[in-house]
């Protein structure tokens, strides 16, 4: 690992709410933006965490999104919560719906928010977390742009589409998985890229079909989903849930939106929620130790359950109120910050 730099919790806040600032996004997306951002610092998720400033700055600088709009939020009398996010980033949309989305839930036992026409940069497991945390399961998902060749294929026509879960438990961490479809997720890449180094075999062929492990000639190529064909299908369910499900947009059609120019994807993106209290049929106790048992029987085996680093990274940091990134990252976002 390279050099390392401290910054706390506020340094992480301060220093991108002064980026965005300077990028041209309005005081609400900005907070929105950098809670979101400070959150992944702190549980040391690197490729969404600060590094994405630069993308929410390249996305501006696009000249597409709207950095000061205001997400409309539909009335409805049914489950579904339709947040429209009028060209803005999809964070503020998503606060906005989210108590609503909550409610819903709590009425009908399941819920679903779709938020529509929003530029997207960040991690999942933030938002399902939120559900978590009020004692509901959840599951969100989004397309992104067609970097990713469906299994078989030679070409981008999918998006590195992450798929999130997240379930409650009693007085503990919650359950939480949240990844790619891809092999890797392209901020994974760009990360490999940045230090100068090889991928794995089995993440990437280049623009002819051949395999890579060269990080550059691999985003102009077309990367590969996880698992063969298992994972080309979830990625394609993606695609379909959070883009014509809702009236929005492909990873395909996000690309050919963007002509180009660099910056965030722009489509739509679900989040589902279920109440265990309702689905339990009054037995949500009882069965919340079923589900224990489960987690117990896999981590006595000496197995981890996902998202264990990052809890232990945010116990970590929370507590000595610092985290580290590495250096080179520190000052080349202190130069985005000097920006005119
Ligand atoms: P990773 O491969 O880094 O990790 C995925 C999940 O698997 C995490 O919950 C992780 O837990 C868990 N995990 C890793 N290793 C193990 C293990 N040995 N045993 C059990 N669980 C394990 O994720 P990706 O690189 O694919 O995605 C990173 C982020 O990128 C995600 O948050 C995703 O939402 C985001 N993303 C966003 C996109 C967008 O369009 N907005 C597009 C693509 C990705 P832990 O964290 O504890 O290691
Ligand atoms: O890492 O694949 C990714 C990604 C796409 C959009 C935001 N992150």
């Amino acid at each position: 690992m390279g050099d390392m730099v401290e910054l706390t919790l506020d340094d992480i806040r301060n220093l991108s709410l002064s980026i965005l600032a300077k990028s041209g996004f309005g005081p609400e997306h900005a907070a929105a933006i950098a809670d979101t951002l400070t959150t992944c610092q702190v549980d040391d998720c690197q490729s969404h965490g600060l590094f994405r400033l630069f993308m929410c700055n390249d996305t501006m600088k696009a000249g597409k999104i709207d950095g000061h709009v205001t997400p409309v939020v539909a009335p409805s009398d049914n489950a579904i919560v339709r947040v429209d996010a009028r060209g803005g980033m999809s964070l503020l949309a998503f606060r906005e719906a989210l108590p609503v989305l909550i409610e819903k839930t709590r009425t009908h036992g399941i819920a679903a928010m779709a938020i529509n026409r929003c530029f997207h940069f960040s991690a999942l497991w933030p938002e399902v977390e939120q559900l978590s945390s009020e004692g509901l399961a959840a599951m969100a998902m989004v397309p992104s742009h067609s970097w990713v060749a469906p299994a078989g294929g030679t070409r981008g026509s999918l998006g590195t589409n992450p798929l999130a879960f997240s379930w409650p438990r009693l007085g503990k961490d919650p359950f939480t998985f949240d990844f790619a479809t891809s092999a890797f997720a392209r901020g994974e890449i760009e990360l490999y890229r940045r230090a100068g180094k090889p991928l794995p075999e089995g993440v990437a062929i280049d623009k002819y079909g051949n395999p890579t492990t060269d990080p550059q000639t691999a985003m102009e190529g077309a990367m590969l989903t996880f698992g063969s064909y298992k994972g080309s299908a979830l990625s394609i369910m993606i695609e379909l849930l959070a883009g014509p499900l809702i009236d929005d947009l492909t990873s395909l059609e996000s690309m050919e939106f963007a002509e180009g120019q660099g910056g965030a994807p722009y489509h739509g993106e679900v989040i589902l929620a279920f109440d265990p209290a309702q689905f339990s049929g009054g037995r949500a106790a009882a069965n919340n130790e079923r589900a224990e048992r489960l987690f117990d029987d896999i981590v006595d085996q000496g197995a981890r359950l996902p998202s264990q680093r990052r809890f232990e990274a945010r116990a970590r940091n929370t507590t000595r109120g610092y985290v580290e990134i590495a250096k080179s990252l520190r000052d080349d976002l202190l130069v985005l910050a000097e920006q005119p």
